[in-house]
């Protein structure tokens, strides 16, 4: 990893967490305090135990900037909506692996659509069990928390798989994110290990009563640019 080109690394906002009664003010707060992208969660309360972001919050958001909009698909079978989502026009779609019998069919549909492809991983998902799919895909997007809910608390033994990815990222010419319970200190030691993102919420972002500006500034000064 010492000898790897550094990368800047970049920021999501979780919109989920975002203030809904001023959606555009936060979109222009969070565009003017440097955000790299949005990061949109769709749930279809059968996967994960909740119903996240709807198709008039993305397609609003994807109207209202020109950064970078990933969406994370936490939806059984996502392969029957994906046209909605590209249509759409998100740049980075994410499925997880166990929402389909056959995911890499996914991938390559991803693939062909143009959007760069992306696998997220539950924390209870092992490396080993996606192994061929890290051959297709651009991203990884592991979950420190259970997928479904904001807020939640960091689960610890997901520090290892990312080591594990970490260590593998060049081979498979993957690049690491990360979403759930990213705090200030996993950023400032996992960033230089060669994390290339980080998913911000509640834990860092979202509600803390400062200038998003502030805070991300912040953050990239412990981080690689
Ligand atoms: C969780 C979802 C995430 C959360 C994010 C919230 O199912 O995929 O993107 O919105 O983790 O961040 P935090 O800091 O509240 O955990
Ligand atoms: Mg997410």
């Amino acid at each position: 990893m010492g000898t790897e080109r550094r990368m800047n690394t970049l920021f999501s906002a979780s919109m989920m967490c975002a203030d809904y009664a001023h959606l555009e003010r936060e979109i222009r707060e969070l565009e003017a305090g440097g955000v790299d992208a949005f990061h949109i969660d769709i749930m279809d309360g059968m996967f994960v135990p909740n119903f996240g972001m709807g198709l008039h919050d993305l397609r609003y958001i994807r109207t209202a900037t020109k950064k970078s909009v990933e969406a994370h698909l936490m939806v059984r079978e996502p392969r029957r909506h994906l046209n909605i989502f590209v249509d759409c026009g998100v740049d980075v779609l994410y499925v997880h692996p166990e929402s389909e019998c056959h995911p890499s069919t996914t991938l390559q549909a991803i693939i062909e659509a143009g959007v760069t492809p992306g696998i997220a991983l539950n924390p209870g998902t092992s490396v080993e069990s996606v192994l061929e799919l890290l051959h297709i895909v651009e991203r990884v997007l592991v979950m420190s928390v259970n997928p479904g809910h904001a807020g939640q608390i960091y689960l610890p033994y997901v520090g290892q798989k990312i080591s594990k990815l970490l260590a593998m990222k060049a081979e498979y010419g993957i690049e690491l994110f990360w979403d759930g319970a990213c705090t200030p200190d996993k950023i400032k030691t996992f960033a230089p290990m060669g994390v290339r993102g980080f998913v911000l919420g509640t834990a860092t972002l979202f509600g803390h009563g400062r200038g998003y500006g502030e805070i991300l500034s912040e953050l990239r000064a412990r981080a690689p640019r």
